[in-house]
């Protein structure tokens, strides 16, 4: 879904994490790439435009510019604003009122109408809810059939009357849905193939004589502007409750999903990832947009660092980043942080200066490491620089490593001091460079 969209933003955010130190003109450029992303994938001119303003404005603060890790806080940023644009909490349906309520489903046709009467009334029948599917469609001569094929598949009762009006129709079946206790009526109604005066005033009609708790526009995500479009006027006339996008199984390039909120103010509650009737999910702007970012992985990451890293902490460290007195116990207590955290992977470029470095570090180095530093002393530990011939013997018998090793870290500490006490400084960007090439030659731990 989106890969395109995915792709691209990915590409774009990616070069923004290559950098360690971001300004105001490295962010814009980034912006520029994440703009043109979202037109490509049929984003609405004016909302692309205003997101990237959002973000711009969040970004561009001298706080994020600042911070340890400014790109991963952009990327934050990137995706809690697309959460807003795709509508912020989850909406979902409603069945807490008493009695039946009332779900009406319209749309063009072949948009996927009776698709979704019938994977809603599946989800809504495994919740326990009864359910009664109504064939409001008596255009189509196959209509009620299909309807009826369906219901049998789920078996949900489907309420067919022909000869009648559709209003009757949907009039009567409400009654009987009182007169049963059944919790959910879905109206499956006619579809054309684009907005006319009649199928709009009789699905007025419907909604005039039975007051449906939903009126929900099912419209094709392959369809992009048009299907953001076709919302606004059904909107108009129908005052819709939700959307429920389809065919996102497609190939879809996002458009549709990313502007129907932001355009219509209407959430998508659903989206249809398939013909078959279990292929429905309830729509989470969350999720989706960590789908679509493609790096749930780094989102994830970053909450996890905030959660897991005290923010005092996270402020001491900055400090002594600054006054260039990093030293081997802060670097062991950035050890024990991101242990904490759990598996390694892709977490070592959160630690500062850590990625650069161009170390690599897996689980087990990482206990390697742990029992060199805690055979240190404490003076060791804060001037590494005593550590000489028989310093380096005790420290390699105490932990059961040798002295080459006790070497190679001490080596690697000392690009990591230097590295991450360039930080704010002029000289960053070079020495970023210069331990590029360093990594370029070999990793060290492996
Ligand atoms: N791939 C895919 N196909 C879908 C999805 N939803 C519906 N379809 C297909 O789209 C076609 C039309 O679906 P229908 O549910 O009959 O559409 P409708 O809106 O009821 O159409 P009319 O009743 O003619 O107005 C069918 O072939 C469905 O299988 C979806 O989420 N993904
Ligand atoms: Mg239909």
């Amino acid at each position: 879904m989106f890969e395109e969209l995915t792709r691209r933003l990915n590409s774009a955010l990616r070069d923004l994490r290559g950098r360690g130190k971001l300004s105001e003109k490295i962010v814009d450029e980034a912006l520029r790439d994440v703009r043109r992303a979202m037109l490509e994938a049929d984003v609405n001119y004016q909302v692309a435009k205003d997101f990237i303003r959002r973000v711009r404005e969040k970004a561009i603060g001298q706080e994020v510019l600042k911070s340890v890790r400014p790109a991963q806080v952009v990327v934050k940023i990137v995706h809690d604003e697309l959460v807003q644009l795709l509508g912020g909490e989850a909406s979902t349906l409603d069945l807490s009122s008493s009695g039946s309520t009332v779900i009406m489903l319209v749309g063009l046709q072949g948009s996927g109408k009776t698709t979704v009467a019938g994977k809603l009334a599946l989800h809504l029948r495994s919740r326990g809810k009864k359910t009664l599917l109504v064939a409001a469609d008596v255009y189509r001569p196959a209509a009620g059939d299909q309807l009826s094929l369906l219901g049998e598949q789920i078996q949900v009762p489907v309420y067919v009357a022909s000869g009648k009006k559709p209003v009757e129709i949907c009039a009567k079946a409400k009654e009987r849905a009182r007169r049963e206790g059944i919790d959910a009526v879905l109206l499956d109604t006619a579809g054309r193939w684009h907005i006319d005066k009649e199928m709009m005033q009789e699905l007025v009609d419907i909604r005039r004589k039975v007051a449906p708790d939903e009126i929900l526009l099912v419209a094709d995500a392959m369809t992009g502007q048009e299907a953001v479009n076709l919302a606004k006027e059904f909107d108009a006339l129908l005052d819709l409750s939700g959307v429920v996008l389809t065919k996102m199984d497609g190939d879809a390039r996002g458009g549709a999903a990313l502007s129907l909120r932001a355009v219509t103010g209407k959430p998508i509650k659903y989206v249809g990832m398939g013909e078959k009737l279990d292929a429905l999910e309830p729509f989470y702007p969350d999720r989706m947009a960590s789908r679509i970012l493609g790096m749930g992985d780094v989102v994830t990451l970053v909450e996890k660092a905030k959660a897991t890293m005290d923010l005092s902490e996270q402020r001491k460290l900055e400090e002594k980043l600054r006054q260039k007195t990093f030293s081997l116990d802060d670097f062991l207590s950035q050890l024990h942080q991101l242990k904490k955290m759990g598996p390694l992977d892709g977490l070592l470029d959160l630690v500062p200066g850590f990625e650069a470095s161009g170390i690599v570090v897996d689980e087990k180095a990482l206990v390697r490491v742990e029992a060199m530093i805690n055979s240190m002393t404490a003076q060791e530990r804060e001037n590494p620089k005593i550590i000489e011939g028989n310093r380096k013997r005790r420290i390699a018998a105490g932990s059961g490593r040798t002295v080459q090793e006790v070497n190679q870290l001490l080596r690697q500490f000392a690009m990591i001091q230097k590295m991450v006490s360039g930080m704010g400084e002029r000289g960053w960007e070079k020495n970023l460079l210069s331990m590029r090439s360093k990594r370029r030659k070999g990793r060290v731990y492996r």
